[in-house]
């Protein structure tokens, strides 16, 4: 079968871009330049035509990879056309008339390069990260794995896993002989590394998934402090109602932002005080459970109300700021908070010197010296099933319980093996490629 897609963004562009892949793209490809002496690896610069009435569709760019080296294996085509619609629409619709050829599936053109040993499953999942990077450290973190680094480093840990396997199970096979006992200590030296590699990894405060996903910052408060005109004010667009009416937020609102690299979802949550309303009691305990959850606290004090109450209080900790808003209004409480930041929301005062002090905290806090980073969780429990594996293989006697052992390694190597797609495949494959746009 071939598949075709639209790669770029839908136009009206300079250029649009559009891919076939599949055992029949150079026939098609001759067929619709009407170039026989089609050069792979060149620019091709053609005329295209509808084959069944001969009808100039457009003029452009043909560049050609034959099997296997193209991204996804097979022979492969990019067209560079002009990205208007029209031109896009007609273009798709002369490659659906031709023979095998169909739209293809988000992701299809990266999975079958996955089929065809191309890439390997983290490759995979980082050209999808790289496609959706919207801030400048996604897109770091995304081309390094596209880069491999993650994967050979699992590839390395897991070959270490199957070189003490090998050992064991000689072991096993060859119990008369002489092999030396000194084996299962230079087996369990290996192994202890391994786990020591796989510890650290997984002791990184979820950085990577953190990059990949977003930080949770949560807003909170008592009532009227102006929380929501702070989300409105640093996401640029009235994101949740703002009223002199106490008690105005009751649901969490959340907004993705970009706050210089840093992709963060901000929430903003109900005024925390004692009430009497079912609704915004429920509003209330959504709130403290989302600042809980958060990575860090945006705590917002009225500067000119006399009290705080001890419910918002309790929650300030070392993952909050604490800013006392409405600078403008004379009539302030000094309030001792240490290193509290006095801003004024409405008139956009201070804001800057709090952009400053978020990213100090999310720099601060998430720092990390591994350069492996697991950015999913699906990465996060491999790792995990391989550890337990790995545990009940060091506390077992290795020399009593031999087969059992043997067995232990083979599951950790199996679980290590599933992060790099070397096992368990097809299950995995669904999930990660649905995501994906099409095209791609
Ligand atoms: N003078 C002054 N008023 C402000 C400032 N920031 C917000 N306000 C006003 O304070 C009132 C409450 O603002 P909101 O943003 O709705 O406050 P909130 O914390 O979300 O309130 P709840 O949702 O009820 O908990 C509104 O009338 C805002 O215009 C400020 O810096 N100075
Ligand atoms: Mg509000």
């Amino acid at each position: 079968m071939n598949i075709y897609a639209l790669s770029s963004g839908r136009g009206p562009s300079g250029i649009a871009i559009i891919r076939l892949s599949g055992k029949d793209t150079l026939k098609i490809a001759k067929l619709i330049s009407k170039q026989n002496n089609l050069k792979p690896k060149e620019v091709n610069f053609c005329k295209f035509y509808n084959p069944t009435n001969d009808s100039l569709i457009d003029e452009g760019f043909l560049l050609l990879f034959l099997s296997p080296n193209s991204f996804t294996g097979d022979d492969l085509a990019e067209f560079h056309i002009h990205g208007s619609n029209a031109v896009i629409t007609c273009f798709l619709r002369v490659l659906s008339m031709q023979v095998n050829s169909r739209l293809a599936e988000p992701g299809e053109f990266t999975k079958i390069a996955f089929q065809n040993n191309k890439i390997d499953l983290i490759e995979a999942e980082s050209i999808g990260d790289l496609i959706h990077s919207e801030t400048e450290l996604q897109r770091q973190q995304a081309v390094k794995l596209v880069q491999g680094k993650a994967s050979n480093y699992y590839n390395n840990l897991r070959k270490k896993l199957i070189k003490s396997l090998a050992y064991i199970e000689a072991k096993i096979d060859f119990a008369e002989d002489d092999l030396p006992d000194s084996i299962f200590k230079e087996v369990q030296k290996s192994i202890k590394e391994v786990h020591n590699d796989i510890k650290k990894i997984l002791e990184d405060h979820k950085v990577g998934e953190k990059i990949r996903d977003g930080f949770r910052i949560s807003i909170i408060g008592e009532v009227n402090a102006g929380k929501s005109s702070l989300l409105n004010l640093l996401s640029k667009r009235d994101v949740a109602i703002v009223s002199e009416e106490e008690g105005t937020t009751r649901d969490v609102i959340e907004t993705y932002l970009n706050i210089d690299g840093y992709p963060v979802i901000l929430a903003d949550t109900a005024g925390i005080r004692d009430s009497n309303n079912e609704v915004e009691k429920k509003g209330i305990l959504l709130a403290i459970s989302k600042s809980k959850q958060a990575d860090l606290n945006i705590v917002v004090v009225d500067n000119c109300s006399a009290q705080i109450d001890p419910k918002v209080k309790n929650l300030i900790n070392e993952n909050s700021i604490i800013i006392l808003n409405k600078s403008d209004i004379d009539n302030k409480k000094n309030h001792n908070f240490k290193e509290a930041l006095l801003v004024s929301v409405k008139h956009n005062k201070n804001i800057d010197q709090l952009i400053i002090k978020i990213k100090d905290k999310l720099s601060k806090k998430f720092v990390t010296t591994n350069d492996i980073l697991v950015t999913r969780e699906r990465h996060r429990e491999k790792l995990g099933a391989c550890l337990k594996e790995i545990d009940n293989f060091l506390a077992k006697d290795q020399t009593k319980d031999i087969e059992m052992a043997a067995e232990d390694l083979r599951l950790a190597t199996r679980h290590l093996g599933g992060i790099v797609g070397k096992v368990d495949v097809e299950e995995i494959l669904g999930s990660i490629f649905k995501d994906f746009c099409i095209g791609k």
